[in-house]
């Protein structure tokens, strides 16, 4: 009898140690999980999923695309898990499946996340709604194993329903007052894609250098490409290099806009070609940080020769809709001297394809219909003017300008809109920040990152991260679903995860970072 009831203590002691060591539960639920950005719908469930369960990624609609995102998941997984999964194509339990199901979503970004006990699926009606949909497990992942303290074995089941608010959702770089190398520009991009921004405008000309080789002019890159603010080398992408950051965004669903800034704004161009001067003589090179000083002569026939070779060239490059055509501080070009170049400038981005977009000063030229206007400054009468059909992308200078100073001790950046604390940049409404525009005309936001006083990666870093994840977050989660008490909670972990990458962020006293 005694030795009946130790075997029955002992098994039971076994059963409770062996059961309580197969399923150890996640750090998180799924419905606490903090991602950022918060998706549209989390169901969690009871089931755990077993990190050592799962053996294979498993791509069932065979589209190259998706082949190249489990092999970069599959390096993911190794790094994260040490697990290694195999890639296969069908008939595999104890996988992360990713399945296109283009009758199943209307929406190109919309995605299905399905985490089970032995499985995860993932469904989209397209290869970018797989992407999206990956970059959330990830996060999962991350979040998972940095705050689990090195014991992380599991994840939490349920299931995540997931769609965009906004169809643009963006950063732009300067990269003409301070350049930044390829590998830099390539950081960067990971970076958002992982935070589901799908632009990067890429402001590439300015008085202070002129960043890209134009092979019909060469002299842009040998003359106007070697200076930048404060008298550094500068630098610039040859084509090659372009093409490499345009394939690289690609696969990561980010869209490059390129903008080449005119008329104004282009004294790196007026210094590198004498004959683009109303007086043919070519300026000096700028190293200073004024602006509006600079403007090409709207009636010599070689200044549209130059325009539409630019175009051409850029655009030869560029698979993205956009082309940008900055339009912004134009102060010394007259107002009728402005339209009668940009109706002209307009024309050529016309006749490559592309739909234009520019700051919002292009207003006062004979706009197409689709032109995108990016609206960063009050004007007193933006609304009234702004055609009622018009497209609008949400650049607010006071919201989304990373450049400007999170508060009076910051020591990068400028604050001619003011100081950007963290609450701010996330806690409003592009829809509704510009008063009598339709919410309906607003395409999304985009945060600039202007670099005067950004020198390096880890400026940049600095000034974006972590406003930049604020904005990604109003871009993707609809605004019911958003409020900055939860948002802040969730943000706290991220901090971890930037350190984790070498990333530098600014650690605001407002956030109780974990
Ligand atoms: C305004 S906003 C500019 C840029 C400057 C920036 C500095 C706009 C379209 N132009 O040329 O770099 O302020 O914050």
């Amino acid at each position: 009898m005694a030795s009946q009831k130790i075997f029955f203590f002992t098994f039971g002691v076994f059963i409770l140690i062996t059961s309580s060591c197969s399923t150890p539960k996640p750090i998180f639920n799924l419905g606490e999980v903090p991602l950022i950005p918060l998706p549209t719908n989390v169901e969690p469930s009871d089931e755990i999923l077993l990190i050592d369960h799962i053996k294979s990624i498993q791509v069932k609609t065979l589209e190259p695309s998706l082949l190249r995102m489990a092999d970069d998941l599959k390096s993911f997984w190794k790094n994260y898990t040490k697990n290694e999964l195999t890639i296969v194509t069908d008939g595999e339990d104890h996988a992360i499946t990713f399945e296109i199901e283009s009758e199943n979503f209307d929406e190109v970004e919309a995605y299905e996340l399905q985490i089970e006990s032995d499985e995860v699926n993932i469904k989209a009606g397209t290869a970018e709604g797989i992407y999206r949909g990956i970059k959330t497990l990830e996060q999962l992942v991350v979040l998972s194993h940095l705050h689990a303290n090195s014991n992380f074995l599991s994840l939490p089941g349920g299931e995540i329903e997931d769609h965009p608010s906004f169809e643009y959702r963006g950063a732009m770089l300067d990269v003409a007052r301070h350049f930044f190398s390829v590998a830099d520009v390539k950081r960067y991009i990971d970076l958002l894609s992982s935070y589901k921004i799908n632009f990067l405008h890429f402001h590439l000309s300015d008085d202070q250098g002129w960043r890209i080789e134009i092979k019909s002019w060469p002299k842009l890159t040998e003359i106007g490409g070697q200076s930048e603010v404060g008298g550094g080398t500068g630098g610039f992408y040859t084509q090659e290099d372009f093409r490499e950051i345009v394939q690289y965004a690609n696969d990561r669903f980010i869209t490059i806009v390129p903008e080449i800034d005119l008329p104004g704004h282009t004294n790196a161009a007026l210094a590198s070609y004498a004959e683009l001067n109303c007086n043919g003589k070519a300026t000096e090179l700028y190293t200073g940080i004024e602006v509006g000083f600079s403007t090409f002569c709207v009636d010599k026939e070689e200044t549209y020769e130059f325009v539409d070779d630019v175009i051409r060239e850029i655009s030869e490059m560029s698979p993205g809709p956009y082309f940008h055509i900055g339009g912004d501080e134009s102060h010394v070009t007259p107002e009728e001297d402005f339209n009668r170049f940009m109706d002209r400038t307009l024309e050529i981005v016309k006749k490559y394809d592309k739909i234009p977009m520019g700051w919002y000063e292009l207003i006062t030229a004979d706009i197409p219909e689709e032109t995108l206007l990016q609206y960063w400054a009050k004007s007193a009468d933006f609304s009234k003017v702004i055609p009622k059909k018009s497209k609008i992308l949400m650049s607010s200078a006071s919201y989304n300008y990373l450049d400007m100073k999170y508060d009076s001790i910051t020591p990068l950046g400028l604050h001619w809109a003011g100081y950007l604390p963290v609450k701010k940049a996330y806690d409003w409404d592009p829809r509704s920040l510009v008063p009598d525009l339709d919410a309906d005309q607003i395409i999304g936001l985009e945060a600039p990152l202007w670099t005067e006083t950004i020198e390096d990666f880890d400026d940049l870093a600095l000034m974006a991260f972590p406003r930049i994840i604020g904005h990604a977050e109003i871009g993707w989660t609809l605004k019911k679903r958003r409020n900055w008490e939860d948002y802040s909670q969730r943000l706290s972990y991220h901090g971890s995860l930037l350190d984790h990458l070498e990333v530098k962020y600014y650690g605001a006293e407002e956030i109780d970072w974990k």
